[in-house]
């Protein structure tokens, strides 16, 4: 069966891949809708191929340049786009490969216009999971994940009530065998080589914190619905188990992989059918050889426990510490501040926040904005002293 898709996010990292799955399956899905921010010339490229009906931009300056070159296609922008493409109904399932807080919107939108949501955006989950999931449940939509650690144990939640932990597996990401030394003088180009995943830059900033799996705890937490108590994290360098669900009779169900996001976004495209993949090359088990676990250093890597407790506290804890450290890691790839500092920043702007329970959408993004607007003001501070 043909599936009617639009991609949020198509000139990103997952939205690029996710374009490259589309090619290997072979007209099996068809991409209705494409969105993009200022990479207009990929766009422009990717229209011409993959032939949308509707294609939104980030900036209404950017229109005009698109329809004189995209004579059959409707050009939208902005967030106002976004949410357009979330109601059409010739579309069967959205995916949210967009970043950052502008995936919430369109998100629920289509959630409400009942699409099953292929969801690659944290910021969902981190920061309105209770809304959404709720919002999921009364629509009866799907929300596929498409992260590897959630598509993991999505594809190994066979027997929900018996269920006993989740154990995410985590990389230790590029500091795993630093010192606190070595840490402190890292510089941008060390952040960034991530040694088992090819991501955008911010996710592999958090990955070498591990904020990126404390967020990927609260998104657990919500998916699966399940306390933080029975969430475990393993940190696993070599990355060939993706994520596992203990079950209560003791067994553990793990899915296993060579590391490719291809897979994930494959399986969320696709789902419940699993389709010849383009990673043909069986797993070698011989070759693999090793696999090792280790317990996270939370003190090496406080940005994981910081996130886990900002979970618990719920309400716009999350939010908080979400925004924060997101503006704390733009303000390092500006080579602002240094590598630790992200965490002290973070930790600084969330203890001195007082947080809302049950909030609605509107003050998650009004939190969410102030909390930006005070960590760039207490990193500006910073800078002048
Ligand atoms: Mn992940």
């Amino acid at each position: 069966m043909v599936k009617n898709i639009a991609i949020l996010g198509s000139t990103g990292s997952i939205g690029t891949q996710a374009l490259e799955v589309v090619d290997k399956l072979n007209g099996l899905i068809n991409v209705i809708a494409i969105s993009g921010g200022k990479n207009t010339e990929l766009l422009i490229e990717q229209t011409k191929k993959y032939k949308p009906k509707y294609v939104c931009v980030q900036s209404k300056d950017d229109v005009q340049i698109l329809q004189n070159k995209l004579n059959n296609t409707k050009i939208l922008f902005g967030d106002e786009g976004l949410n357009e493409i979330a109601d059409l109904a010739e579309i069967d399932l959205v995916l949210v490969a967009l970043s950052g807080k502008i995936g919430l919107k369109p998100t629920i939108t289509a959630i409400k216009n009942k699409k099953d949501i292929a969801l690659a955006n944290k910021e969902t989950l981190v920061m309105a999971g209770d809304i959404v999931m709720k919002l999921a449940k009364e629509n009866n939509v799907n929300i596929l994940p498409v992260d590897s650690e959630h598509s993991a144990i999505f594809q190994c939640m066979t027997n929900k009530k018996s269920a006993k932990h989740l154990i995410i597996t985590s990389s230790g990401g590029p500091f795993r065998t630093s010192t606190k030394e070595e840490m402190e003088k890292a510089d941008l180009t060390e952040a960034l080589a991530h040694p088992r995943w090819k991501m955008g830059k911010k996710i592999t900033v958090d990955s070498a914190t591990l904020m990126n799996k404390g967020l990927e705890v609260i998104e657990a937490h919500h998916l699966f619905n399940f306390k933080y108590e029975n969430i475990k994290v393993v940190v696993h360098p070599q990355s060939y188990i993706h994520s596992a669900v203990e079950y209560k009779d003791g067994s553990i169900i793990a899915q296993i992989g060579n590391p490719s996001m291809h897979i994930p976004i494959q399986y969320a495209l696709t789902y419940p059918e699993r389709c010849e993949g383009i990673e043909t090359e069986s797993f070698d088990f011989i070759k693999a050889a090793k696999f090792e676990f280790y317990n996270p250093d939370t003190e090496k890597f406080p940005s994981l426990a910081l996130a886990v407790e900002a979970g618990k506290k719920g309400g716009t804890y999350p939010v908080c510490m979400n925004a924060a450290n997101e503006e704390a890691v733009f303000a390092f790839l500006e080579k602002k501040i240094k590598f630790l500092q992200i965490y002290e920043i973070t930790k600084k702007i969330y203890d001195n926040y007082k947080g809302i329970q049950n909030p609605t959408l509107e003050e998650i993004l009004s939190e969410d904005e102030k909390v930006r607007f005070k960590t760039k003001e207490l990193i500006n501070n910073m800078r002048n002293l």
